[in-house]
């Protein structure tokens, strides 16, 4: 692969869009290479997945605007598809999804974070939807996910006016949980994906199962999502071991993902 950098470590994975060049910048090939990375996952061994930037300036400065430039109608269409399959694979994985912003995160940039369970963000971190002043609207989800994200009005102004947001303000608007100094930015996202991969996996699975699909549905549908997802935890070896280490007032063995 030219543009993603994948290590994978115990128990999680870190994923680097790596065009440092172009800060990052969405082409095509980067969409595809993304795409391919997620298909190959191996759950069994990752249970947490990081997101990251190359270099410190920025995280994803958007789509390729070079690119996008010259495309015909049908081929924007068909480019908006693209990455929009891919940021709801991502956003539909089994496993949690950390976005470390190191930088910008324009356009396409501010949209794959959004479409991430957990952002954590640089101090230099720049949150923006700059599409209305190129002519375009956000095509990569940021209309709906990010109204959805830090409610409708800020996100309009975001949308509509081009502004930018800088990471104390991100932290301010819930958008990022998060803000540290760049160089404490992936040891602390390696920190939480390690937290989170050693808890249950079908339990992890399910609360976000729970929590996404909850949100796209009224309350009564969301409370009998929950309640299949929870009946879905029982009888596996991982809830029989950790209620057993729980009464037994010891620590529970390492969950096996079954
Ligand atoms: N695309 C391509 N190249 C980019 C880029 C981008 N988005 N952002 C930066 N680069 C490149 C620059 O062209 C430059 O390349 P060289 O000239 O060195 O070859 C290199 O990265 C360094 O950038 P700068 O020289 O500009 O660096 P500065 O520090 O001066 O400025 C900046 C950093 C992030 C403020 C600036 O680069 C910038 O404003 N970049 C563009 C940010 C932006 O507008 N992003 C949003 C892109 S629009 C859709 C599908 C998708 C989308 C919309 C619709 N449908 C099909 C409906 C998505 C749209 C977007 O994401």
């Amino acid at each position: 692969m030219d543009f993603i950098l994948y290590e994978q470590k115990n128990g999680y994975a870190i994923v680097t869009i790596n065009r440092e060049k172009a800060l990052n910048a969405l082409n095509s090939q980067v969409l595809e290479e993304l795409d391919a990375t997620l298909d190959a996952l191996d759950f069994s061994a990752v249970r947490c997945l990081i997101v990251t930037g190359a270099g410190q300036k920025s995280f994803v400065a958007g789509a390729d605007i070079g690119e996008m430039s010259t495309l015909t109608k049908a081929e924007g269409e068909a480019f908006g598809k693209k990455g929009n399959a891919v940021f709801r694979k991502l956003e539909s994985l089994p496993i949690p999804v950390i976005a470390a912003v190191n930088g910008f995160a324009l356009g396409g940039g501010c949209e794959l974070s959004l479409s991430c369970d957990i952002r954590l963000a640089s101090e230099n971190a720049r949150f923006g939807q700059p599409e209305t002043g190129l002519g375009i609207t956000p095509g990569f989800g940021g209309t709906q996910r990010l109204a959805r994200a830090i409610g409708v009005g800020k996100a309009k102004e975001m949308l509509y006016a081009c502004t930018q947001v800088k990471a104390e303000e991100a932290k301010a608007i819930g958008l990022v949980n998060a803000v540290y100094p760049i160089d404490e930015l992936l040891p602390a996202a390696e920190k939480l994906a390690a937290k989170i991969a050693a808890n249950a996996p079908i339990a992890v699975r399910n609360t976000k199962k729970a929590v996404n699909d909850g949100l796209q549905v009224d309350i009564d549908s969301a409370i009998a999502i929950e309640a299949k997802l929870f009946g879905d935890c029982f009888e596996s070896a991982d809830q029989k071991e950790g209620m057993a280490a729980f009464l037994e007032r010891r620590e529970h063995a390492p969950f096996e993902n079954k």
